[in-house]
């Protein structure tokens, strides 16, 4: 079944949130952010915004009838800044005017005065100053200190990684629409309809039964919705609550990219040791997140990056230690991958590092430490791996050993132009890591001609995860896909939901459709049994492509008549469902659980051919074994792994986010920040799918594809590596994402830039 979405996309017909028909009596908003990234405001002057015709009204935080607050793991973010500013782009006026052309116009009126303070932007300095978000957050497994010692090699480095712009194609918005008696209605584009419901009464002081959030769909989420949405709709609703009119607001790229968080940049300092038959016997790393301005998501996302501090490897002795930095940046938050990837980057630079010391290839002590069944990850849940099956799989269809030699044919040849290869193999722990996410609701209705409506707490963001719902039911019912149909996510229909996210969204809310359309399904049978004067046995009776089967004999008793008998019969046609992820637990107190519902591995092999005159790359081929379990529906999901690798090696190569001293966003418009386009995608991605069979709680056995494959582009930068070491072997540039083609070139002609710098200070 092709993605339902996939023909209003393309035609232009669907609808997100800019494309609302304009509700009669409209105010058009515009935010008037901090122009320093640090400092003491000391007044607002908003006169010269005020006298311009079409300006409503300007707020500010004294404004603010509820709590001036929109944190949500750590109360430490005012929605509109009052006495301090912390990051250039924070929100300190809120401008409602009659169109939004003159919002914008009286934005840039206001005036304020401000005190600087001193500005950090780096997390190690952040450190250093005890500019922490939360207290420090450990792993350990085993006794590294003591590993070490019987270590045959010893090596320790340091590697940084970037952060990434989530560039959405829809920017951030909300709509705030007035309802009878003081409520507000709120269109949204969020990943968390309830954490903006929450935020929202929070920021207004209103319970959250008057405040109704409606999402239609998103055009693009991947994190940058998940908590940061709250803002603008916190705005609009304020808007509503004191001018009493619908209150739109709709961010232009560059508001949002100078407003919003990112994906953390991380720095971090890794030892790793191994024994003479390169086991990794012992690994100690310590990360320094650039948590930005504000605690934002940022505590969860360094827990998930020590969760994957080992990627798919078994390592018995591990110290993993993680600061949540307070920095003047933007606060950043939720990436597809959700700090994972960072510590994943560290272990690999920390392997292709022993490796190239060692002079073999990184591959072998990969090879050798993938995780196996009943190993432990450093927090104490057991793997049910199939980390050495998809790399056995991948080797099997890809011949690592003829890909390998063919590109070193390839460098024998070629003077200029050199190709390198990188082994990427990923394993992500599924569910969310905070265990009472961990659960959804669906609400199914059957109606009298047939036709099903299904809501659930999952948002549409181009994920297909509607097409999945839409799926759950038609097969639990038997009926076909054209009669059901899944509606927005609203919070009168689904209460309490959790953000769609962690790559969890199919699963948990699958589950919950499941659960009501067998409910359902079974009250059915029970009118069946009645209607044909048969015995009521649950396995005896089925329907089956829209008929009433009884001991596999089709009757005639169709899926129609049986839904209006039911009805007849005054039987509930309609069903709530939730589920909760059973078994998952973890105790922070130890550092210790079973948070992970399962985990999805995988195995990539990148090549990359390299141009050493100008430092410039293509990437050659993605190819690989991924584990998705009975993948409910391959197109999607091949979309998924598609879309992620691309994504992944965009952070690694070419998206260089770029702040500078003063914390200004430089990188902040398209021209300036590149994601990959069709050019710099790989010429061929040939994903193969392992189809496990094991029980892994998932819907109808598939499992999560979401986040997982946005990590295979991580062997990227490491293929670019090894590539550079084809031209010059003594290249050892320091692990430092993105490899930027700038980076690329400074690393190819390393030593000659050495040279030639000791030769001209010599004199
Ligand atoms: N969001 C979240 C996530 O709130 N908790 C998580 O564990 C998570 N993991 C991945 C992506 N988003
Ligand atoms: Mo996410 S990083 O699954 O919102």
């Amino acid at each position: 079944m092709t993605n339902t979405d996939a023909y209003g996309h393309v035609r232009g017909e669907s609808v997100y949130l800019d494309d609302i028909p304009l509700i009669y009596n409209t105010l058009f908003a515009c935010v008037f952010d901090s122009p320093v990234a640090h400092g003491i405001l000391k007044s607002v002057d908003l006169s010269q915004a005020l006298k311009l015709k079409g300006v409503v009204s300007i707020l500010l935080a004294l404004d603010i009838p509820g709590v001036n607050q929109i944190g949500g793991i750590v109360p430490d973010e005012p929605l509109l800044a009052e006495g301090h500013v912390h990051f250039q782009g924070m929100p300190i006026a809120l401008v409602l005017a009659e169109t939004e052309e003159i919002a914008q116009a009286a934005a840039k009126k206001i005036k304020v005065v401000i005190d600087p303070l001193e500005i950090i932007t780096d997390p190690r300095i952040a450190f250093e100053k005890n500019e922490l978000i939360i207290p420090p957050k450990k792993f350990k497994m085993g006794d590294s200190d003591l590993a070490f010692k019987d270590c045959v090699h010893v090596f320790s480095g340091r590697a940084d990684v970037n952060g990434q712009e989530h560039l959405y194609i829809e920017t951030q918005g909300a709509y705030s629409v007035p309802m009878e008696g003081g409520g507000i209605k709120i269109y949204s584009s969020t990943q968390g309809p309830t954490a903006v419901q929450r935020t929202v009464a929070r920021v207004t002081g209103l319970p959250m039964h008057r405040i109704e959030v409606e999402v239609g769909r998103l055009g693009g989420g991947f994190g940058g919705k998940e908590d940061q949405a709250s803002s603008w709709a916190c705005l609009c609703a304020l808007g509503t609550l004191l001018t009493n009119r619908p209150v739109k607001y709709s961010l232009h790229r560059m508001e949002d990219m100078r407003m919003t968080g990112k994906r953390h940049p991380y720095s971090a300092d890794f030892k790793i040791g191994l024994n003479k038959d390169l086991n990794i016997q012992a690994y100690e790393v310590v990360f320094y997140q650039n948590a930005g301005a504000a605690a934002d998501l940022s505590p969860a996302v360094l827990e998930r990056t020590l969760f994957h501090c080992t990627n798919s490897y078994f390592i018995p002795h591990v110290t993993a230690t993680a600061y949540s930095c307070r920095t003047n940046l933007p606060p950043n938050t939720a990436f597809r991958g959700f700090g994972g990837p960072q510590g994943m980057f560290v272990i690999e630079s920390a392997i292709t590092h022993a490796a190239e010391k060692l002079k073999i290839s990184p591959s072998v002590i990969q090879r050798k430490n993938l995780i196996t069944p009943g190993e432990e990850f450093p927090y104490g849940q057991k793997a049910e791996s199939e980390a050495v099956t998809t790399w056995v799989q991948a080797d099997s269809y890809f011949d690592f050993e003829k890909i390998i030699s063919a590109a070193h044919d390839f460098n024998l040849k070629n003077k200029n132009k050199k190709r390198g290869v990188a082994l990427m193999p990923i394993c992500f722990g599924i569910s969310f890591t905070k265990t009472l996410m961990n659960q959804a609701r669906a609400l199914v209705h059957v109606y009298t001609d047939g036709s099903v409506a299904v809501s659930t707490g999952a948002v549409e963001m181009g994920q297909g995860v509607n097409t999945k719902m839409q799926q759950v039911a038609a097969e639990t019912f038997s009926i076909s896909s054209g009669q059901v149909k899944v509606h927005s996510t609203n919070t009168l229909r689904v209460a309490n939901t959790s953000p769609s996210a962690a790559s969890a969204t199919a699963d948990l809310n699958g589950k919950a459709v499941l659960l009501a359309c067998e409910a359902i399904l079974n009250r059915l049978k029970i009118v069946a049994a009645e209607e044909l004067n048969i015995p009521f046995h649950t396995d005896t009776i089925k329907i089956e492509n829209g008929f009433v089967f009884h001991q596999n004999i089709q009757t005639k008793l169709d899926w129609k008549t049986l839904v209006n008998a039911a009805f007849v019969r005054r039987v509930n046609l309609s069903e709530h469902a939730h589920y909760a992820t059973p078994g998952v637990h973890f105790d922070w107190t130890i550092s210790k659980g079973h948070p992970f519902s399962y985990h999805v591995y995988g195995t990539a092999i990148i090549q990359v051919t390299l141009d050493c005159l100008r430092g410039i790359y293509e990437v050659d081929f993605v190819k690989g074994v991924h584990d998705y379990g009975k993948s409910m529906n391959t197109l999607i999901d091949q979309g998924q792994i598609e879309g992620g690798i691309v994504q992944g090696l965009g952070w690694m190569t070419m998206e260089e986010l770029v702040y500078d001293v003063n914390g200004k966003l430089r990188s902040n418009a398209l021209s300036s920040y590149k994601i990959p386009d069709i050019y710099s995608a790989p010429r061929t991605i040939d994903i193969q799918p392992l189809a496990t069979t094991r029980e892994n709680l998932a819907i109808f056995s598939s499992k999560a594809v979401g986040e997982p494959p946005l990590m295979y582009g991580i062997g990227a930068y490491f293929a670019i590596r090894d590539a550079i070491r084809a031209f010059n072997t003594n290249a050892s540039p320091e692990y430092d994402a993105p490899f930027t083609p700038e980076k690329v070139l400074m690393a190819l002609y390393d030593s000659e830039i050495n040279k030639f710098h000791s030769h001209h200070s010599s004199h």
